[in-house]
């Protein structure tokens, strides 16, 4: 595959951005190898700056579920684009936002926006410790919620990736009150609330965890968590930065019917554009500036261009519902032929998944927690990695990301995907 643009444009970018990237995971450290610039995206697929064209399963990290470029998405931005790019006014936009959201996801009583996921965390965080008058926070190992200081404890994603559990630069003080517990082990959680039973403001939880590649919740371990946070007065903060319109309509509250304090929302949300927002009950969020002594605020936040985009793309989802059906479909014929390929020609590997998400382990266990996901062989995973894209499927680059499916996908594509990773086995495993 011809990829000289992307070298020459990787040479350049190295000199003026740390790693060449504006975000880590792009960088493909963990995977060696040319990072492909991307020169446009139509639909499911992508096109880089050497003419390559590939099936997209990163989706922007989520935003694209219905693709790229949705014509009617791309239409109304361009008439919002006439009235102008931001005021810092307050608009109707906003309004329809706040109450499409609301409408979509009920417990969420009353909202703000702001610019990304970690913004609307690092918000959620403030206003659960000012509703409490707590300062500790517990969140789990493995799980990403962005990168505000008290986050970087045990995180996934591009930390993860990079292998380091917390990042320089971020002083003690800012994440001694921030505890880590194990996924799906609620006895880690219950030995921290005894420990400090009243001093928890609240749990952050990733309700699928998608920054340690797929680790899906056991049964009864969010409700566990919804239990014990009531139980000791602590706030439940969904993250569903990821899994938020992506499970479904009214994201992982509507899936697994546990409704937590707060939520935070990212990516989809936005269309494509940066949007994060946080939202919950009345009583909590009325505890937000201007109304109330919680300070948050933000120069673009709620931006008209991004709020069309983002509004758009919720709209069509709330009334096409058959969006759902088609990328868990899509995502379960992955899984399943990622499977029998696995299981035919003996590889160390396992699937995880649930509705559009999906994970490809390099490791014979069951991966459940953090420590199970670190098994993971990720020498193996950079050579499929590469094999791959070679053959036009862009996965996220990185073994701790999820692969995401979205509405402009065909079964021609995760068909396709499928004879691509049987020829990879194959000639790495044996013939079959
Ligand atoms: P942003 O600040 O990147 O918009 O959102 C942070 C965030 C918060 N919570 C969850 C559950 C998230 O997954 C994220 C960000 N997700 C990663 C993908 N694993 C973003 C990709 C990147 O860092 O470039």
């Amino acid at each position: 595959m011809k990829t000289i643009y992307s070298e020459t444009l990787y040479e350049r970018a190295r000199e003026l951005m740390p790693g060449g990237v504006n975000s880590p995971v792009r960088a493909f450290q963990s995977v060696g190898g040319i990072p492909r610039f991307i020169h446009r995206a139509k639909e499911q697929y992508l096109y880089d700056e050497d003419g390559n064209v590939y099936i997209d399963y990163i989706g922007s990290w989520g935003p694209m579920i219905l693709g790229h470029n949705p014509d009617f998405v791309i239409k109304a931005v361009k008439e919002q684009l006439e009235n102008g790019l931001s005021y810092g006014i307050a608009t109707a936009l906003e309004v329809e936002m706040a109450e499409l959201i609301t409408q979509m996801v009920p417990c969420v009583e009353m909202i703000r926006m702001v610019n990304s996921g970690t913004e609307a965390v690092m918000s959620a965080i403030r206003v659960a410790r000012g509703f409490t008058g707590r300062d500790k926070i517990v969140k789990f190992e493995g799980c990403y919620h962005g990168h505000a200081d008290a986050m970087l404890v045990k995180a996934g994603s591009g930390v993860m990736t990079a292998g380091i559990p917390d990042s320089s630069g971020v002083p003690k003080g800012c994440t001694a009150d921030t505890l880590s517990a194990v996924y799906n082990d609620l006895d880690s959680v219950e030995a921290l609330f005894s420990k400090f039973p009243n001093e928890i403001a609240c749990v952050i939880v990733e309700p699928v965890a998608a920054n340690m590649g797929v680790v899906v919740p056991q049964k009864g371990f969010l409700q566990g968590l919804r239990r014990i946070c009531s139980q000791y007065h602590a706030l439940l903060i969904f993250d569903e930065v990821i899994t938020g319109f992506r499970l479904q309509a009214d994201g992982a509250v509507g899936y697994f019917n546990v409704i937590p304090d707060l939520v935070t929302y990212g990516k989809i949300i936005g269309g494509g554009m940066p949007v994060g927002a946080y939202g919950g009950k009345k009583d909590i969020m009325q505890m937000v500036s201007p109304l109330g002594s919680v300070y948050q605020a933000g120069t673009l936040s709620g931006n008209p261009i991004a709020m069309c985009a983002g509004m758009h793309q919720l709209r069509y989802l709330k009334h096409h519902p058959e969006v759902y059906h088609h990328i868990g479909f899509l995502s379960h014929r992955l899984r399943s032929g990622l499977e029998e390929i696995i299981e035919h020609y003996h590889v160390p590997c396992t699937v995880n998944g649930i509705g559009s998400l999906t994970c490809l382990y390099f490791t014979k266990e069951h991966v459940t927690n953090y420590a199970l996901a670190k098994s993971a062989n990720t020498d193996l995973f950079r050579d499929y990695f590469h094999f791959m894209l070679d053959n036009g499927n862009y996965f996220g680059p990185s073994q701790f990301e999820a692969v995401f499916v979205s509405n402009a996908h065909t079964l021609r594509e995760i068909d396709k995907t499928l004879s691509d990773a049987d020829l990879y086995f194959a000639s790495v495993f044996g013939k079959k």
